[in-house]
């Protein structure tokens, strides 16, 4: 800690994704010295990462976007309902030129090490280069799905074929033409994913381990006058985003409940909604995600609708989800994904009855089986939430290893700060609504709350907040307690971090809601920051 520093800031922001690109914007336009440390080359974070084929948000385009602007949100034109990887890549790089964002970002820059210097009341931070730096605050902008995460298969270093992480996609693309191709994983990322390899490639194995529930985006073309009438109205429908359940525009609420609703009206009402597409599916009844019945109706739903689709009667029921509830994970969205299963060269593989024993230099046995591939897919998805966090050497008051901290899983308060940490911000961190919701919708309120933080703390000549342990206690029990009312305990899930061997069992986002969330937050800012100490 005795090291000259190469740089010296008020505030340093770990990441350039969108919580990274508007904290930066925001807090320099409020006159703070700020720089922002990006591992990839450019802006973009998720959007800059994930590139493999079909990659699209699942979140309506023209809600999933920034509103702090009002000049970007009426100038940016998106092109479809739901906007494809490259769009959305292009929209960050667009708001960088236009805000000027690049300058204070230092890219290709991972910062390793991050360790509290009590006298000087400052983070010390180390980059991959040995750059060190010093910032009185230190905002984690790292996203919450960025730890990618390849299974240790044995045999793994021997294979002698292509392979590829979705989230690690080359840039250049990938042709998949006359190639015998393994995706293994069937979350989004490979739901989205597979019917477009199974267009390239000659042959097709999809490994399953958990089947998902998806439902059809019916993506299309975005017609002008809608644009128009949302862009006419942005202000009062984003104010009324804030306050919702997940940051989404769900069409016509919920007023009923399956239970109590006759078997016609209520398929009636699933249909519309599967017509209708998207994760807002089970928005038509009031009881599906807490009541296990109402549940169970909606789950059989799906799965007549695999079956309709799905011409072999074997293959329909292996990707027919049936021992969690529906929603317990996040649903899918997709083109065409049941379908492909219809198609001669794709084949689907139960690793329940037949487990990846090994992957062999020239592909994989599964079971008794070998299988050639010319190339792996992994859709395996992430160290979900903490992993981005944990993979940074964090050292707090009295050099405790944040890692240490949270090993019996991540203790926030308001999934924001955590103690013992003083002058860390975390953006969508543990214990927020964050993968619960429309990220933008969580990104902009935390970055709005934390440069307010940071400015209440410059307005009475203070330097130092640190959540307190009895708030944050609180705040952690409060997260389970929300959690355990609804259904979303019931899935081994990323979640809870199921899909992680040996990661702690605890349900990490916020359950409550985007809108109760705010209120609350903002009841705590109003109190003076209630349950952090300031000095
Ligand atoms: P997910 O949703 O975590 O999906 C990962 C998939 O990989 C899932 O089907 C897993 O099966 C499977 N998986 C993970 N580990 C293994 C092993 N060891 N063997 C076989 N299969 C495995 O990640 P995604 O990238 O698809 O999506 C992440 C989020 O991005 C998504 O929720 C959206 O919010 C956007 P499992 O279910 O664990 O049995």
């Amino acid at each position: 800690a005795g090291e000259e520093p190469t740089a010296r800031y008020d505030v340093a922001v770990l990441g350039a994704g969108f919580a990274g690109m508007y904290m930066l914007h925001t807090l320099r336009q409020q006159g703070w010295n700020v720089h922002v440390y990006e591992t990839g080359d450019d802006v973009g974070g998720t959007w800059y990462w994930n590139r493999y084929p079909g990659a699209r948000c699942d979140i309506e385009s023209l809600y999933y976007s920034y509103s702090f602007d009002e000049e970007i949100q009426q100038t940016w034109e998106w092109s479809e309902k739901y906007a494809p990887q490259p769009e959305l890549l292009q929209y960050a790089g667009w708001v960088a030129d236009r805000l000027d964002l690049r300058r204070d970002i230092s890219f290709n820059t991972t910062v390793e090490h991050a360790v509290w210097d009590e006298d000087a009341t400052e983070w010390v931070l180390e980059t991959n280069g040995g750059d060190v730096i010093r910032s009185r605050y230190l905002v984690t902008a790292v996203g919450c799905l960025s730890a990618a995460r390849v299974p240790d298969f044995p045999g793994l270093e021997h294979y002698q074929g292509k392979q590829y992480h979705t989230s690690k996609w080359p840039h250049e693309g990938v042709d998949f033409t006359g190639q015998r191709v393994a995706v293994i994983g069937t979350g989004s990322s490979g739901i989205q994913s597979i019917p477009l390899i199974a267009e390239q490639a000659s042959q097709l194995t999809v490994f399953q381990r958990t089947p998902n529930f998806s439902i059809p985006a019916h993506n299309r073309t975005l017609d002008p006058a809608e644009v128009a009438r949302v862009k006419a109205d942005y202000p009062s429908i984003r104010a009324e985003l804030r306050l919702t359940a997940g940051g989404m525009i769900v069409k016509n609420p919920p007023t009923k409940a399956a239970l109590e609703t006759p078997e016609d009206e209520r398929r009636q009402e699933f249909d519309s909604r599967w017509a209708e597409g998207g994760l807002t599916f089970l928005g038509g009844f009031t009881d599906t995600s807490v009541d296990e019945t109402a549940n169970a109706i909606a789950a059989e739903y799906v799965r007549e609708r695999i079956r309709d689709i799905v011409k072999d009667p074997q293959t329909a029921d292996l990707l027919s989800p049936k021992d969690y509830p529906i929603g317990a994970k996040r649903l899918c969205v997709d083109t065409g994904y049941y379908d492909t299963f219809n198609r001669d060269h794709v084949r689907l593989v139960d690793l329940r009855s037949q487990p990846i024993e090994e992957i062999t230099a020239t592909g994989i046995r599964a079971g008794d089986e070998e299988m050639e591939f010319d190339a792996i897919v992994f859709a395996t998805g992430f160290d979900a939430m903490t992993g981005p966090l944990l993979k940074i050497d964090i050292r707090g008051v009295d050099g405790v290893a944040l890692k240490d901290k949270w090993a019996a899983g991540p203790r926030t308060y308001l999934g924001v700060s955590t103690a013992g940490f003083p002058n860390l911000f975390m953006i969508t961190g543990p214990g927020s609504p964050s993968v619960l919701s429309n990220m933008l919708v969580s990104i902009e309120q935390h970055v709005e709350w934390i440069s307010d933080h940071l400015n209440h703390l410059r307005d009475h000549d203070l330097q130092r907040s640190e959540a307190e342990v009895p708030a944050e206690d609180d705040w952690v029990q409060h997260v389970n307690d929300v959690a355990s009312v609804t259904l979303m305990n019931k899935a081994a899930s990323w979640y809870r971090g199921a899909n992680i061997p040996g990661k702690p069992r605890i349900f990490m986002p916020y359950v409550g809601g985007v809108g109760n969330y705010r209120v609350h937050c903002q009841k705590i800012a109003d109190s003076g920051y209630q349950g952090f100490v300031h000095s």
